[in-house]
């Protein structure tokens, strides 16, 4: 475990070791945007602590995961969005750190308005 925490990514961002655009963070939970957005206002929301699928993580360290999802939607203003959770490389995770994705639909990008930032 240590060795996977060591090389993974989004470790290295929540110990600042390399730079995201944050959006939200508190003890347990940190939320950035995607570098690879499939739409303006993709954003990533992971539980700080190290796990691969959401079966490694506490139940208390994935409370506020959908709560701050939800406030990002609200932020980001879209009606139509997807909030998306890959476990496992066959089901299409290439980072192996939990996160749950938050995805505004392209048809609601106009929703993006004042305040939420560029990608
Ligand atoms: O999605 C993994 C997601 O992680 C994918 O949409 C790109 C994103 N990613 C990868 N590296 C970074 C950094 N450094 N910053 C922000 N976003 C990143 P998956 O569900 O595993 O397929």
């Amino acid at each position: 475990m240590a060795s996977k925490m060591a090389s993974c990514i989004f470790c290295k961002i929540v110990k600042g070791e390399i730079p995201c655009f944050k959006l939200f963070e508190s003890d347990k939970t940190l939320a950035f945007l995607d570098i690879m957005p499939l739409s303006r206002g993709h954003a990533l929301v992971i539980p700080k602590v190290h796990g691969e699928k959401l079966t490694d993580i506490p139940d208390d360290h994935l409370t506020e995961i959908l709560p701050i999802a939800k406030k990002l939607v609200i932020a980001t203003g879209a009606q139509e969005y997807n909030i998306l959770q890959n476990n496992g490389k066959g089901a299409h995770q290439e980072v192996g750190h939990v996160h749950f994705h938050m995805i505004p639909k392209p048809n609601a990008q106009e929703g993006l308005g004042i305040g939420w930032p560029q990608q």
